[in-house]
């Protein structure tokens, strides 16, 4: 144990465990109303950037990295969706999103160039991120001074703060901060996983395209005109491994609706990685001085492509939050937060469930009556204009709760 008097202490307002989207964006929102923070992250940016993961933004996402100033890359590299497709074998279904709403679309934006984004400002405006950091650890998140302690080349230190944002993803330190008897966890497991590939290749369609075969889900994603992104729905025991660039894309193939596949431009992968899909909640998101923002709180299966517009719109309650806390000091607002990031969370959940539920195989996990009634659910709602604009108005994103 590290003797606290002798390590090297210095303060900031808040600090910001991890330096995923989360954690970035929030930085960047504090720093423009003059809230001082730090970043504390585990690996290399370098390595932060290797991960590949979402691709949709909803409008109240990309409008938050616009407040943040940071939207340049994303207004003109990025593209405006509006609308998917869901097929059912060789049958292509359009859910026009814009028309179905009323004017809201998506807009299709790498979470790695975000990312970069986000990190390259934070430089730019002379902001302390310190990566490659050991055995983070919040303390005293209930008391009047709270900190946090760290390691760094054999060192170790500690910042005073006001406040923690736990920005760290599913696997970090901050959740398993709020004691046991003090939390509650939701959690689902499903029996399968999804194995994206990213490849230089331009895309086989103009909008995304999720579909229900019968020989299990596929996804066909893109990032730009000249990178395409696939996910399969694979078994849990399988490895990236056991899945050659041919096999994936033999499979993917068979999986496409006919009239796309025969468009399908292949080549070699980028990136090869398996997922598993699971929904989390940890209720609540606040303990004292502590906060836990992004995946740290809660995760949902890609299906709904919901994991990073939901970690958007605790980010925006927590700045909407700190704002009041420090231009108004109005600590009250503080007890808000859980509830109301609570209410979008569990939408999104419920959502991304939902549409992982109708578009997979779940093989003999589901009774054949089960299976049935997604394959009924499924095509009720897309044969349906109302049904249509309950997807639409969902995947497109719910507007974020104000903070009152
Ligand atoms: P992250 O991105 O996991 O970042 C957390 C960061 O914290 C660091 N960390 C620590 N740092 C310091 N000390 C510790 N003790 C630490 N422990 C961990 C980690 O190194 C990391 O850098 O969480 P964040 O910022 O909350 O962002 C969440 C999103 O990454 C996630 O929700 C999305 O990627 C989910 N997701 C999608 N979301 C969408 O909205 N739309 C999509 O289309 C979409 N597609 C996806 C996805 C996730 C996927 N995978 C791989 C899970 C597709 C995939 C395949
Ligand atoms: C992606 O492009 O990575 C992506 C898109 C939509 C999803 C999930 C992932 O639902």
């Amino acid at each position: 144990m590290s003797n606290t008097k002798t390590m090297k202490t210095r303060k900031t307002q808040v600090v910001i465990i991890g330096a995923g989207p989360s954690g970035l964006l929030l930085g960047q929102l504090l720093a423009k109303q003059g809230i001082e923070n730090i970043i504390l992250e585990r690996v290399s940016g370098e390595y932060v950037l290797g991960r590949i993961r979402a691709g949709v933004l909803e409008q109240g996402f990309a409008n938050l990295v616009r407040e943040a100033g940071v939207a340049h890359n994303m207004d003109t590299k990025g593209e405006v969706h509006e609308g998917v497709e869901i097929a059912f074998n060789d049958e292509r279904i359009k859910v026009n999103l814009k028309e179905l709403t009323g004017g809201d679309t998506v807009v299709i934006y790498g979470q790695v160039d975000i990312t970069r984004d986000l990190m390259e400002a934070r430089s730019a405006a002379g902001l302390e991120s310190v990566y490659e950091v050991s055995n983070t650890q919040p303390h005293d998140v209930t008391g009047e001074h709270p900190y946090v302690t760290y390691e760094k080349d054999g060192k170790t230190f500690k910042i005073e703060c006001d406040y923690i944002a736990g920005c760290d993803g599913f696997h970090g330190v901050s959740r398993q901060t709020i004691p046991k008897e003090k939390r509650v966890e939701y959690e689902k497991v499903y029996p399968f996983g999804w194995l994206g590939l990213l490849s230089e290749t331009p895309p086989v369609n103009d909008e995304l395209i999720y579909c229900k075969s019968d020989r299990g889900f596929a996804l066909a994603s893109l990032r730009s005109q000249v990178l395409s992104r696939y996910y399969l729905q694979v078994p849990l025991s399988d490895t990236v491994e056991d899945w050659s660039d041919e096999a994936f894309w033999e499979e993917l193939k068979k999986r496409l609706p006919k009239s796309a596949a025969e468009k399908l431009i292949t080549g070699p992968s980028i990136e090869k990685s398996i997922v598993p899909l699971r929904s989390f909640i940890c209720e609540p998101l606040q303990y004292g001085k502590l906060f836990l923002v992004g995946d740290a709180g809660h995760i949902v299966p890609p299906t709904g492509a919901k994991g990073l517009n939901l970690a958007a719109s605790d980010v925006a309650a927590l700045y909407e939050i700190l704002t009041k806390v420090y231009k108004e000091n109005n600590t009250e607002c503080i007890a808000q937060y859980s509830e109301i990031c609570l209410r979008r969370i569990w939408n999104g959940v419920r959502f991304s469930w939902w549409m992982t539920n109708m578009l997979h195989d779940f093989q003999t996990t589901k009774s054949a009556f089960d299976t049935r009634i997604a394959t009924s659910e499924a095509r009720y709602y897309l044969s349906s204009e109302a049904g249509k604009k309950v997807i639409a108005e969902q995947y497109a994103g719910l507007p974020y709760e104000k903070v009152k």
